[in-house]
């Protein structure tokens, strides 16, 4: 079967195709619209709805893509001028991005209710749009946005959950606040050197690349797979007098001089978490947001960051961890409560793990 190209023939066909792969043209390979199709019929009870909800993330992506290739020459860098719940100013394109995915979610019919880290509560939707969905999305519209400006890779992440109230009613708070392990679906996508959509449904990790010229994502990176272990850690080692000891000497451990294990490892750290991630689940490596003396939960958001990540690096057979527990079995009880995180190559983030119990076994009381 010519399964890398997307396309499944017939022996005979395939034999034909073999004559032609000498063609100076490539092959055709499967869109977003037609993988998502296809898993659709492996669900013979499924009703499209799943698949629309996709969808409708994929043409809000679209539309937040293209303004992101034209900063610079459009008005969509710089502040807009207001705070969000965080206390950070907010930029133009998170306010920009933050539109287009609820409005996608809001006439898509699918999706109940939203919380999205640009608003403080979340968003119900009304009888008229779809009060009757299935599905209640927690987003991140813009990751990274302080490095808009810089030309700097940035994300969108997604987080689908069925809701837990009656279709029909309205969207309730416990919808959302469900642990990761309740996840139907989850996504990021990267606005890079390419555009990247790379999401999983529980069933592996798949990553389209969209191609502008035609306005439509491909299947490039099928079966995405993270390395059991890397040469890359990445964390903002300047807060390090602020860190607990187990990060402390975890960091030290990645520096020491060793052959049989590749250290020292190298430092990567883009400073956007879709980014950082998305290089480790390629390349392998771990990435930390730790939790501080200060703050003990760190910086980067349970539900809208975390969760969805960390289903996606553990369907790709990565890990991610809190220090000490799995990030999917932390129990939200606030849409914007932060976490620690230690995601990436599974022998990388048990390692990590190990100097947590072994030096910093308290610092979970604090969190
Ligand atoms: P944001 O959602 O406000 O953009 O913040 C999240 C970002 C992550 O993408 C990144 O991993 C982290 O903040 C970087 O934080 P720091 O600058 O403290 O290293
Ligand atoms: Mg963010």
């Amino acid at each position: 079967m010519l399964q890398a190209s997307g396309i499944s023939l017939t022996a005979k066909e395939e034999t034909n195709f073999n004559i032609d792969i000498e063609r100076p043209f490539p092959m055709p390979m499967k869109t977003l619209v037609q993988f998502i199709n296809e898993k659709q019929v492996e669900y013979p009870d499924a009703t499209g709805d799943f698949t629309r909800l996709i969808n409708d993330i994929g043409i809000a992506a679209k539309i937040v893509n293209r303004e992101i290739r034209r900063a610079g020459l459009a008005d969509i860098n710089g502040y807009f001028g207001s705070t969000n719940i965080q206390g950070e100013e907010q930029k133009k394109l998170d306010v920009f991005a933050n539109e287009q995915f609820i409005n996608a979610l809001k006439h898509g019919g699918q999706c109940a209710a939203l919380a999205s880290e640009e608003n403080e509560d979340m968003i119900i939707f009304g009888n008229k749009y779809s009060m009757g969905g299935k599905y209640v999305v927690a987003f991140d519209p813009v990751d990274g946005s302080s490095n808009i400006e810089v030309n700097v890779p940035i994300g969108t992440i997604f987080a689908i959950y069925k809701r837990i109230t009656q279709e029909g009613a309205s969207g309730s708070i416990e919808d959302l606040l469900q642990p990761g392990r309740n996840l139907v679906a989850a996504g990021y996508v990267m606005y890079g050197s390419s555009t990247m959509l790379v999401y999983t449904t529980g069933n592996g990790v798949n990553g389209f690349t969209y191609d502008a010229t035609v306005g439509l994502f491909f299947l490039s990176h099928p079966n995405m797979r993270v390395p059991e272990t890397g040469t890359i850690y990445s964390i903002n080692e300047a807060n390090y007098v602020y860190f607990p000891e187990g990060v402390k000497r975890y960091i030290k451990y990645c520096q020491v001089d060793d052959k049989a294990t590749n250290r020292p490892y190298s430092t990567r750290y883009i400073g956007s978490l879709v980014a950082d991630v998305h290089r480790n689940l390629i390349r392998g490596g771990i990435f930390i947001y730790p939790g501080t003396l200060k703050n003990p939960n760190g910086k980067l958001r349970l539900l809208y960051e975390l969760a969805p990540m960390a289903f996606i690096i553990e369907q790709a057979g990565g890990k991610a961890s809190d220090g000490f527990r799995r990030i999917m079995d932390l129990e939200p009880y606030d849409l914007h409560q932060r976490s620690p995180v230690f995601i990436g190559s599974v022998k990388m983030v048990e390692k990590a793990e190990e100097f947590m119990r072994e030096y910093s076994r308290d610092f979970v009381e604090k969190m």
